[in-house]
C-alpha cells in the first residue's frame, strides 16, 4: 500500500474493515497509480471511509493519453453503425448491472437510493442506447448549388478529455463517452475524485465486453493534477468539462494554447418564476423538486423562486408545508427524499452561505442547520435541512451566486419585467422555469430569460435531442443530440463538381 494523500479539507479516514482501491484504466488493463500514492473516498452519509483510489500524476494521463493515440487509427476507421454496436453492448451489460450503479452511487454522493434507481442509474443506460440509436438514423447534409454538389462529413476529433463531476457522475459521463466514441474517437475520462465509484464500474463493464484496448482509458486524481495536464496534454485534441465556473476558467485558459476543441457545462444560479395565475397543486411539488432534487446539488436547480406579490403570502406558506413534508435521511431507505451533501468540504461552503443570509438580513424560514433525528450511524456524515430564505435582495450574495445545496432564496415581483430583470440579474444563464396557465405568458416570459433551457410548468423534463448547454458564465458549446455529435467532430466539406 502506497502513502496516503490528503488534501486540504480532508478529514482523518475512519477505519471500516474492507476498503476497496479502485484503479486506473489504461491500454485495456487495471493500473494502481505511479505514483504509488492514494485518495481517500468517503461515504456522504456516514462520514466513514469506503474507498482509495489512485491519487494520479502526469505519468498516468501521459500513458492514457499515448494508449488513446495509438487505438485512434483502428478504432476511427470503423463505421457509425459499427461504433453504435458497441455502445448498444456496453448499455447491456449496464442495464444487467444496474442496481449495483444505483447503490455505488447513493454509497458515494450520499443520494437516495430511489433517486439513484430511477435517474442516475437509468439515465446511464439510456445514454449509451440513445446516442447509438440516434448515430444510425443521422444522416449528414448535402447541399446541392449549380453544377456541384456539397457534402458534409463528420470525421473524428482525435483524443478525448472528458473531465466530470460528483453530483451526477454516471449520468453525465456516460452523457459524453457515449458520443465520444460513436464519433470515432478514444477517451481519457477523469471522473471526479469524491464520486469515483460508478466510473470505475463502467471501466470494469467496457473491458467486460471487449472494446479494443486503449479506446477508452480512465485516471482518477485531482484536479490539479490529471485534470490541469489532460487540459494541457499536447496529444489530446478535445475537452468536454463539467463542473464548477471558476473551475471551468482554468480548463479554457489551459487548454487554449492547444486550440482543443471544448465544451464547458458550467455552474447556474436559476430562477423559477411563479405567476399568480399558476395552478398551486401543480406548481409547489414542481418547484419543491427544482430547488432540492439531488440536495440541491444540480446545476439546473431553481434556487432562486421569484413569486407574483399577489399571491406570495399563500404560496410560500404552501411552500414550507410542502418542504418540510419531505423525508430526510438514510440515502438507502427508498421513501427517502433526500440525502447527505457530498462533502464536510461542501457542506461548510453551503452553510457558510447561510450565515451570510442572515448577516445580510435575510430570515431562515424552515432549515438552516442539520435536520432533526438523524440515526446515529449517520452523526458524522454531511446533513443540512432543505432550507428556506427570505427578505434578501435579489442582489445579495446568496440571491446570485451558485450555492449547489438545498437552499432557495424567496423574491416577489409585480410585474414581468421585474421577475425578468431579477432573473437577469446575475453572471450565469444556464436554466430557468416558468409557472403560469397562460401557456402564451410562459412562453413569452421564457423567451425573456437570458439562459441556454427554460421550462414552461415543468423542470427537468429532459429529451436528449435537444440541445443542452448555457450562457453567460453557465458555459459555452452546447451538447445532446445533434449538438453532441457535431461537437464531438470535425464537420469537413466536400464539393463535387458535376461534369
Ligand atoms: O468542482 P470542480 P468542485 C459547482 C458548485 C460547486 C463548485 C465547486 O457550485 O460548489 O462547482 O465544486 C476537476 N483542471 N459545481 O470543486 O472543481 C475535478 O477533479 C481540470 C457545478 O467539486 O469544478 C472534477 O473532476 N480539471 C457543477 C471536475 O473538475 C479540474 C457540478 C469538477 O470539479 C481542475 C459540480 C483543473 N484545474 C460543481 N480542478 C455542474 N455544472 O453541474 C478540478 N478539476
Amino acid at each position: 500500500m502506497g502513502e496516503e494523500c490528503c488534501g486540504p479539507g480532508e478529514s482523518p479516514p475512519i477505519d471500516i474493515e474492507e476498503v476497496h482501491d479502485l484503479l486506473n484504466y489504461i491500454a485495456g488493463e487495471f493500473h494502481p497509480p505511479s505514483s504509488e500514492r492514494w485518495i481517500d473516498d468517503f461515504s456522504p452519509a456516514t462520514g466513514i471511509r469506503i474507498a482509495r483510489i489512485p491519487c494520479s500524476d502526469q505519468q498516468d494521463v501521459d500513458a492514457a493519453v499515448s494508449a488513446a493515440r495509438a487505438a485512434l487509427p483502428e478504432w476511427s476507421a470503423l463505421t457509425h453503425a459499427q461504433r453504435a454496436d458497441w455502445l448498444d453492448k456496453i448499455a447491456d451489460a449496464l442495464e444487467e448491472r444496474s442496481e449495483e450503479v444505483a447503490q455505488l452511487e447513493s454509497l458515494d454522493t450520499g443520494k437516495p437510493i430511489t433517486l439513484a434507481r430511477t435517474v442516475d442509474a437509468a439515465r446511464s443506460v439510456d445514454n449509451f442506447r440513445f446516442f447509438a440509436e440516434y448515430v444510425r438514423e443521422f444522416v449528414p447534409e448535402t447541399f446541392e448549388m449549380q453544377g456541384a454538389t456539397n457534402h458534409v462529413v463528420y470525421k473524428p476529433v482525435g483524443v478525448a478529455g472528458l473531465i466530470t463531476p460528483w453530483n451526477l457522475p454516471l449520468y453525465l459521463l456516460s452523457w459524453k463517452v457515449a458520443p465520444a466514441l460513436v464519433m470515432g474517437n478514444t477517451v481519457v475520462a477523469k471522473p471526479s475524485e469524491l464520486t469515483p465509484m460508478t466510473a470505475c464500474l463502467l471501466a470494469e463493464i467496457i473491458d467486460d465486453v471487449g472494446l479494443p484496448a486503449g479506446v477508452f482509458n480512465m485516471v482518477h486524481g485531482r484536479g490539479e493534477n490529471v485534470g490541469s495536464r489532460l487540459t494541457s496534454h499536447s496529444d489530446v485534441d478535445l475537452i468536454s468539462f463539467t463542473g464548477g465556473t471558476e473551475t471551468g476558467a482554468k480548463v479554457a485558459t489551459s487548454s487554449s494554447s492547444t486550440f482543443k476543441k471544448l465544451s464547458l457545462e458550467l455552474g447556474g444560479k436559476n430562477a423559477t418564476i411563479v405567476c399568480a395565475d399558476a395552478d398551486f397543486d401543480k406548481t409547489i411539488p414542481g418547484v419543491v423538486r427544482a430547488g432540492f432534487l439531488n440536495q440541491g446539488q444540480i446545476c439546473l436547480c431553481g434556487s432562486r423562486i421569484l413569486i407574483e406579490e399577489s399571491i406570495y403570502d399563500e404560496f410560500v406558506g404552501r411552500l414550507i408545508d410542502e418542504t418540510n413534508s419531505m423525508k430526510i435521511g438514510d440515502p438507502s431507505d427508498p421513501e427517502t427524499d433526500l440525502g447527505a451533501l457530498v462533502s464536510a468540504e461542501h457542506l461548510a461552503k453551503v452553510s457558510g452561505y447561510i450565515s451570510l443570509a442572515e448577516e445580510d438580513g435575510g430570515t431562515v424560514l424552515t432549515g438552516g442547520s442539520q435536520p432533526e433525528g438523524i440515526p446515529e450511524q449517520f452523526a458524522s456524515g454531511n446533513w443540512l435541512a432543505p432550507t428556506i430564505i427570505d427578505g434578501l435582495s435579489p442582489n445579495s450574495r446568496c440571491a446570485k451566486e451558485e450555492i449547489f445545496g438545498p437552499v432557495v432564496t424567496l423574491h416577489p415581483f409585480s410585474s414581468e419585467k421585474e421577475a425578468l430583470d431579477i432573473a437577469n440579474s446575475t453572471d450565469y444563464g444556464l436554466a430557468g422555469s416558468v409557472w403560469t396557465s397562460d401557456l402564451d405568458k410562459g412562453r413569452r416570459i421564457a423567451e425573456g430569460i437570458e439562459t441556454g433551457m427554460v421550462w414552461v410548468n415543468t423542470w427537468l423534463h429532459r429529451d436528449l435531442r435537444v440541445p443542452f448547454g448555457g450562457i453567460k458564465h453557465s458555459g459555452v458549446g452546447r451538447e445532446g443530440g445533434r449538438w453532441s455529435l457535431s461537437f464531438y467532430s470535425h464537420a469537413v466539406n466536400i464539393c463535387i463538381k458535376h461534369d
